[in-house]
């Protein structure tokens, strides 16, 4: 990437520029200011605490079945995790929210397709909350804020109201990249009987009908317990690598290189690296390794349904170790 060109730079905290209109919305703020006075109470949304304790008891049932499934179930089980992951990974999160790269019409719709099988909001909103995450990183504006502990980072923010200061500054995000994008809006309008169909539907009906799995099975594996583990691999970013891990690229901030992340999350939980440099399509230094969605991003470019993708350069990354980094930096 050429960090220095084009006309719409934004200056990134420490120095770094960079550029597109997108990519502006993720870079870190630093001029917010909490409001005095008493923190907003906390208020509990009780529908989604019953909903998620009910998903988890689903999904631990769905342990218990495993020796009971056939194993191309099982199969069938990780190649939806990988493919919902990875609407979330290169759809929701790489291409939509950062822009770090640019997809055509065909894959555009296959990451949307993919994304509606991870069910975590349609890309709209997911992209508006981690923009937001990115620019106010650990304070109140931040969605899930680690700074208010391990539980609301990983899923309690889910389970109760937005702090205010989230959707005022939200609100002030430039999303117009979003609303233009003809994938993005159509998924939203559709997005309930899209999650119904290609969460739930698809992960059942597909080993009961091809392979003659009970449904009883198909609906507690590839749809229950599949979709819980993804959730879990997604929110162990916010939480898990927002709390534990070295700090090589910038120990000013919360964000952690964390290698169980990395690997359950397939491939973002250099989430150092990534919030240091988030418009990297690759969130990470050390391309193919343990990072499937970098794989799967490059081999998209291959075949031609890819383009542009935004890479920081090497110089760019030593400098900022040097100057930022805890110390722990490995070159491989
Ligand atoms: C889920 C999401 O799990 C997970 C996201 C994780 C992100 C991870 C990032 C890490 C990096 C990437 C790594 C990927 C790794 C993947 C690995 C895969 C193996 N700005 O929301 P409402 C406004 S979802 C501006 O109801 P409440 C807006 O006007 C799981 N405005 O707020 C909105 O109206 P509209 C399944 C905003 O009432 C209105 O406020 N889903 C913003 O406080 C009301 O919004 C669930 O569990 C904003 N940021 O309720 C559902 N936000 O409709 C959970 C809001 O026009 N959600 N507004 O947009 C809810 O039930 C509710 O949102 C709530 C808050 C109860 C949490
Ligand atoms: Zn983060
Ligand atoms: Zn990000």
């Amino acid at each position: 990437m050429t960090e220095t060109d084009g006309k719409n730079h934004a200056k990134h905290r420490n120095g770094e520029v960079h550029t597109d209109s997108a990519t502006v919305e993720d870079v870190f703020d630093d001029t917010y200011k909490a409001k005095e006075g008493p923190r907003p109470p906390t208020i509990i949304v009780w529908r989604n605490v019953m909903l998620m304790t009910l998903l988890h008891l689903g999904a631990l049932y769905g342990l218990y079945l495993i020796p009971s499934a056939c194993a191309l179930t099982l199969a069938w089980a990780l190649f939806c995790f990988v493919v919902s992951a990875l609407g979330v990974t290169a759809g929701a999160h790489r291409l939509w929210s950062h822009r770090s790269y640019k997809a055509t019409l065909p894959l555009r719709i296959f990451l949307a397709f993919a994304n509606s099988m991870a069910f975590q909001n349609d890309i709209y909103e997911w992209a508006r909350d981690h923009r937001v995450h990115h620019k106010y990183s650990e304070t109140d504006a931040d969605p899930h804020n680690a700074q208010r502990g391990f539980f609301f980072a990983h899923i309690g923010w889910l389970l109760v109201r937005k702090h205010p200061d989230v959707i005022e500054k939200g609100n002030k995000l430039e999303l117009s990249d979003l609303k233009a994008d003809k994938v993005v809006m159509f998924q939203r309008r559709h997005y309930k009987v899209s999650v119904l169909v290609i969460c739930f539907l698809v992960p059942m009906l597909v080993p009961w009908y091809l392979w003659g799995e009970s449904l009883w099975v198909a609906y507690f594996i590839p749809a229950l317990l599949r979709y819980t583990l993804v959730l879990n691999a997604t929110w162990l970013v916010n939480s898990a690598a927002h709390m534990w891990g070295n700090r090589p690229y910038d120990a000013n901030i919360n964000p952690r290189e964390n290698k169980f992340v990395t690997f359950s999350a397939i491939g973002e939980g250099f989430h150092n690296y990534h919030h240091t440099f988030p418009y990297d399509y690759a969130t990470s230094e050390f391309g193919w390794k343990l990072n499937l969605t970098t794989c799967f991003i490059d081999l998209m470019c291959y075949l031609g349904l890819a383009k542009e993708r935004k890479k920081v350069s090497r110089e760019l990354v030593l400098a900022r170790v040097q100057r930022t980094g805890d110390g722990s930096h490995r070159s491989g």
